[in-house]
Parts: structure tokens; C-alpha cells; sequence
């Protein structure tokens, strides 16, 4: 009965080694694309989606979560030059020519998600394939800063896969220190609340509760195929985690509201991002939160057991600093 998809599998003992070859000295410099790109030679990792989480290991790297390679299994995401307000890319595949052929996942054949490396700027778009395979959109990179995008779509007659890049977008920076996790978001006159309590390499239900001026709203709008999608990004490499809820529109048991929940499973203890996309009355909003993943061989920590998302020990708070 559980049709939701689990969090991407585990890289514990990779994550390390990402997140350093990440440079900021470019940030007002002309426009450029930069590419986080590792060598997947070998990798036979699941992407973001499906069963992946339950292959246990494959191959001698493991599973990564999506969206930390610019090409794995011989497939590359190819930002390509744009006129001044577009994003355009390409994929490339194993045979090095632009993919054109697409399965639909949830609704689209393209999932084109966006936010700036300090995961402020969220946006998640369906951009238009052309028929030489370049996929075209109004560009969501709407503010200075280094950004990193996010293809989530399955090749025809290929597995799931998400994979990111860098995008600088030159300006005067602003850096947005990350929020202190909470358990509720404001959006327009909506209040998400979060419950939950996520510990690193197990599967938890988070549940968000949407009110509109202090009402539950109990009619919730089917978004791709479901009352909402939840992104999460974790804090230091943006690595790319897309679930979808327990239960789908019109199964018979699935209520368009207030709650959606979600199975989750987090490769790591640490602060994330949340982005909650739901849509009503024809409007799709995103509630974001920042979450502390806790550590579930930790017994000294600060979890109070009550189903709130903890506190990240101040980390997290206005005025942080970054390294
Ligand atoms: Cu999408």
C-alpha cells in the first residue's frame, strides 16, 4: 500500500567528498556556468526516485543522493547559451548526442528544479523541449548569486536520474543566511505546519498540515499527479532529495487535505531544506522550512520526542555565518 517513494539511497560514506571543489571567487564575475563535475565512471546509482533506497549496494561507490553529478551513466546535463531572461540546457547521452526522448514522470517529462547555493530562490518548473532536445524556459534564476539546477526526468528506456550544475547569475550578491528550522511556513495566507522527526538512514513520516487564514483546507488541488511534492536540499552540496506523498488523488483513501504526508529517508544527520509545493484554488504555492536531520546514534541530543522538527543547535539562526 505504500506507494511513496523513498529518499534517494545512502552516501555516508561519500558525502565527504563533495561540497569542497566549490568556489564563490566568481561570484562577480561575467556570466558563466561552472560544473560540479565528478567522475561516475562505475557509479550504478538510483537517482532520486523509484525503489533506489533498497538496491543496497551496487557497484564499489554506492548510492548517491540525485542532483550532486553534471552526468552519471553516461548522461550530462549541458547548460547551453540563452538569450539574456532564458535557461536553456541539454541532456547528452551515452552516444553523446542531445537526448529527445522522455518518459512523463509525474505529469512532465522534465522536472527543472532551482535555488541559489545558500537554498534561498526555490523554484520548480517544467521548461519546453525543442525538437533538437534543447529544453527552454522563462529563466527562474531571478536573483545574483551562484545557483544550482536540478534536471529530474527519466531517458526513454532509461532509469530515473537527477543531475545538477552550477549557473552563475553575476550581480552584487546578497547572501541569505539559511532560517532557524521550524515547524511551520507562511505563504501568502497559508500556514504549513511540519511534524515529524527525521533521523539520518531511516525512514520517517513527515506530515504538513496546510491551513488557509486558520482553516484547514480540505480541497487541496492534485499538483503532478499528487497534493503536494517535497523537495529537500541539504545544506553544504545541495544534494537533491524528491518525494511524493503516501497515497495518490482518487485512490479512495487519500484526503485532498489538510495533511499530506510523506515516507522520508535521509542520507544524513544535518540541516536541510524543505520545499513543499501544493496547489489550490488553481495556485501552486511552495512552504519551505529548514529541518534538522538527527543522528539516530546520538542519545545526547535534543530531541524532545514530541513530533516537532528539533532545533539545529542555533546553527541555523539569522546572523550565522557561513564557513
Ligand atoms: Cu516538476
Amino acid at each position: 500500500m505504500n506507494t511513496a517513494t523513498k529518499l534517494s539511497g545512502f552516501a555516508l560514506g561519500l558525502a565527504a567528498v563533495f561540497g569542497a571543489a566549490y568556489g564563490v571567487g566568481q561570484l562577480t564575475g561575467p556570466a558563466s556556468v561552472i560544473t560540479a563535475g565528478h567522475d561516475s565512471e562505475g557509479a550504478d546509482h538510483g537517482g532520486d526516485a523509484g525503489d533506489a533506497g533498497d538496491a543496497g549496494d551496487e557497484g564499489a561507490t554506492g548510492h548517491l543522493p540525485g542532483g550532486l553529478l553534471v552526468s552519471d551513466r553516461g548522461y550530462t546535463l549541458v547548460p547551453v547559451n540563452a538569450p539574456t531572461g532564458e535557461f536553456a540546457f541539454r541532456i547528452t547521452g551515452p552516444d553523446g548526442l542531445p537526448v529527445t526522448g522522455y518518459d512523463v514522470t509525474h505529469d512532465q517529462r522534465m522536472h527543472l528544479i532551482v535555488a541559489r547555493r545558500d537554498l534561498s530562490g526555490f523554484r520548480h518548473v517544467h521548461p519546453e523541449l525543442a525538437e533538437d532536445g534543447t529544453w527552454r524556459i522563462d529563466s527562474p534564476l531571478d536573483s545574483p548569486g551562484v545557483w544550482r539546477a536540478f534536471a529530474d526526468f527519466t531517458p526513454t528506456g532509461g532509469e530515473p536520474l537527477t543531475l545538477g550544475v552550477d549557473v552563475t547569475v553575476p550581480g552584487t550578491l546578497t547572501e541569505r543566511p539559511l532560517p532557524a528550522p521550524a515547524s511551520s511556513a507562511t505563504v501568502d495566507d497559508y500556514t504549513v505546519t511540519l511534524a515529524g522527526d527525521p533521523q539520518a538512514g531511516r525512514t520517517a513520516t513527515l506530515t504538513l498540515t496546510v491551513n488557509r487564514d486558520g482553516a484547514p483546507v480540505t480541497d487541496l488541488e492534485p499538483y503532478l499527479g499528487a497534493y503536494g511534492h517535497l523537495v529537500a536540499l541539504r545544506r553544504g552540496d545541495l544534494a537533491y532529495l524528491h518525494v511524493h506523498p503516501e497515497g495518490t488523488p482518487g485512490d479512495g483513501r487519500t484526503t485532498p487535505g489538510p495533511q499530506v504526508s510523506f515516507a522520508t529517508e535521509f542520507p544524513s544527520a544535518g540541516a536541510y531544506r524543505l520545499y513543499l509545493d501544493f496547489r489550490h484554488r488553481g495556485v501552486v504555492r511552495t512552504a519551505e522550512f529548514t529541518v534538522h536531520v538527527g543522528d539516530p546514534g546520538d542519545t545526547t541530543g535534543s530531541a524532545d520526542g514530541n513530533g516537532t522538527p528539533r532545533p539545529e543547535d542555533g546553527h541555523g539562526s539569522p546572523g550565522h555565518g557561513h564557513d
